[in-house]
């Protein structure tokens, strides 16, 4: 169990923290004060070089893998112990906010920027780590990098997904110019830990800063086709219609009720459709959707997943249209580390912090991790109105640097350990 012992905090730069988000939040900086960062694009490449000078400065050695994650590592005494691994994302949301990934990435980098500045060489190495497409939003799925440098997602299917212009991976990492650093040796690693802001409205209405993380909710993702008859609006009467976007609407509705009907932890969400031919009088004939499902339990979002192929199959039959459901994504519900979580929990303690325990609605990269079987724990710090996914997100400077410092002390302990 690792203790944490105080006399062997290092503490960070809360005005180096804060600027270094601020500055990251220029790359990529929307009209409306938010971030568009979509992965792979010219926008999240400058973000990641930007990650690599700031790590090169300080002398890490960087190295990166054939899905574009960069890793930064801070070699320890003794260079042959697994490695303690700390980051997030830089990619974000089409209408992404400044703190959304970067706010882990930035602790991570703020992390080792103090034991350089305190001139403390850890006994185990600190690898720091930006994961690629943590968001899924341009190539689905989601959790790219760390599902491929995991193993979980196969890396050749990756690098053939497509965007919604048709663009591949394999395409846009070809134009990548980063250097040509080495990549990442296999080399074991000891820990995974991530800061994340919440993105939801709990510990904003708990007042309190620092929320330990116990798990990530399990995710479905479908994409769904819809296939009517597109005819004329004028002559087709009513009952003759097979409208593809009239029983795309019923399944929009009954993936509100599916989640509805599953307690409060229960998530439906469809963020995107397409309809075709899109013409003002013509009754659309095809319509595509994707439906993003959640829960925090697994046995209930497999519920989920009955109750919305059962509405899907009765919507097709009442209105002639066919519909497929192909399953896109699954992503199970994982606990984290329970060592870690208390190294955590006594970090934020040993600072006069109070805590609370929490899921996560949202995925991370620490639920690859975690899955992988390396010991994985996250903190979140507090996110304004619980607003995220969105340009208007917002942390406290206070939070932000709490939660940092809290994060350090947990790594710190971890880095120096006694074996
Ligand atoms: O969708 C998510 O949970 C994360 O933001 N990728
Ligand atoms: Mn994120
Ligand atoms: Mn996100």
């Amino acid at each position: 169990m690792t203790t944490i012992n105080s006399s062997n905090n290092i503490n960070i730069d809360g005005d180096q923290l804060w600027h270094s988000i601020h500055e990251m939040a220029q790359i990529g900086a929307t009209e409306r004060e938010g971030v568009c960062r979509l992965a792979f694009s010219a926008e999240d490449r400058a973000g990641r070089d930007r990650f690599i000078d700031d790590c090169q400065e300080l002398g890490m050695e960087i190295s990166r893998d054939t899905i574009g994650n960069i890793f930064a590592r801070m070699e320890g005494e003794q260079p042959t112990l697994p490695a303690v691994m700390v980051g997030s994302h830089l990619d974000s949301q089409p209408t992404g906010g400044k703190y959304d990934g970067a706010y882990g990435v930035l602790s991570a980098l703020e992390i080792a920027r103090s034991l350089y500045a305190a001139g403390r060489r850890p006994t185990r190495s600190l690898e720091i780590v930006s994961f690629a497409n943590e968001e899924g939003a341009r190539f689905a799925p989601p959790m790219m990098g760390s599902g491929v440098f995991t193993g979980k997602l196969d890396l050749e299917k990756m690098l053939d997904t497509t965007d919604f212009e048709e663009r591949t991976i394999r395409g846009e990492l070809s134009q990548d110019t980063t250097g040509d650093f080495m990549t990442r040796p296999q080399r074991a690693i000891d820990s995974f830990f991530e800061i994340h802001i919440e993105q939801g409205p709990i510990l904003e209405a708990a007042e309190i800063p620092i929320g330990i993380v116990t798990g990530a909710y399990a995710q479905r993702w479908y994409e769904v086709t819809l296939t009517g008859m597109e005819s004329h609006a004028g002559p087709t009467p009513m009952s003759y219609r097979k409208d593809a976007l009239v029983a795309g609407a019923e399944l929009i509705l009954a993936v509100e009720q599916t989640a509805l009907a599953h307690g409060p932890d229960g998530r439906g969400t469809v963020g995107t459709l397409s309809l075709s031919p899109f013409s003002r009088n013509v009754i659309p004939g095809s319509v595509t959707l994707t439906i993003d499902t959640r829960h925090s339990d697994n046995p209930q979002l497999d519920a989920m997943d009955a109750m919305l192929r059962q509405a899907a199959a009765e919507i097709a039959q009442c209105r002639s249209v066919s519909i497929q459901v192909d399953e896109l994504w699954h992503s199970p519900m994982r606990p984290f580390d329970p060592e870690l979580i208390h190294s955590l929990e006594q970090a934020a303690q040993a600072r006069g912090f109070n805590t609370l325990h929490l899921a996560s609605g949202a995925g991370h990269d620490a639920v690859y991790m975690a899955t992988s079987g390396v010991p994985t724990a996250m903190l979140f710090v507090p996110t304004k109105d619980g607003i995220s996914h969105n340009e208007s997100e917002s942390i406290t400077r206070e939070d932000a640097i709490a939660g940092c410092q809290v994060l350090c002390d947990a790594v710190v302990a971890r880095l120096f350990a006694e074996l």
